[in-house]
């Protein structure tokens, strides 16, 4: 009868254990884009990845963040997922005699020694293939990115307007104005 009741609180503690288990990382995975929205892997920084926010309908989206390399080596960015989309392609805008062209790069995007990749609104991006369901502002979904060397790391897209994420510029240089334009 004792032996019952004890091996009955017992089991109770640990359904207790196991919720506390459980909450804990359920918070984490939700505070963790709020504040600190930035990930790390090997000698590679990861700075608010984000989306543009789309138009019901629309089957495509862009993605961005910036990576900064710590490290003596170069890596690559070359290929990533989003929850969201089909598949994901990277890509490169660029304006030619005039006309704004996009062409995939298989090879994906070199992040040099010391230095860092800027995939932004006029240049390397993410293109979000057949979407799921449209981006809203405010939203977030989760994704992965993996690099040559480093691995694979799984973040957090933000959704944002049509501007970007307001006041930061991505997140990178906080003197620059945007004006909602693209800027390279
Ligand atoms: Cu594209």
């Amino acid at each position: 009868m004792i032996r019952n009741l004890l091996r009955r609180a017992l089991r109770r503690t640990e359904d207790r254990v196991g919720f506390v288990i459980v909450a804990a990382a359920l918070g984490l995975f939700a505070i963790q884009p709020a504040f600190a929205h930035e990930y790390k892997i090997g000698t590679l920084e990861i700075e608010h990845p984000w989306a543009r926010m789309t138009p019901a309908g629309a089957k495509v989206g862009g993605g961005y963040l910036t990576i900064e390399n710590e490290g003596k080596e170069a890596d690559r960015l070359v290929s990533a997922t989003a929850e969201v989309a089909g598949r994901v392609e990277i890509h490169e805008m660029s304006v030619k005699d005039g006309i704004m062209t996009m062409r995939m790069l298989p090879d994906g995007v070199e992040i040099p020694a010391d230095g860092e990749a800027r995939l932004a609104p006029g240049g390397f991006h993410l293109m979000l293939m057949d979407l799921k369901q449209p981006l809203k502002e405010g939203e977030s979904f989760k994704g992965t990115l993996t690099f040559a060397k480093a691995g694979t790391v799984d973040v957090s897209f933000k959704i944002e307007g049509m501007g970007g994420p307001k006041g930061s510029d991505a997140g990178h240089d906080g003197h620059s104005h945007d004006h909602g334009m693209p800027t390279n």
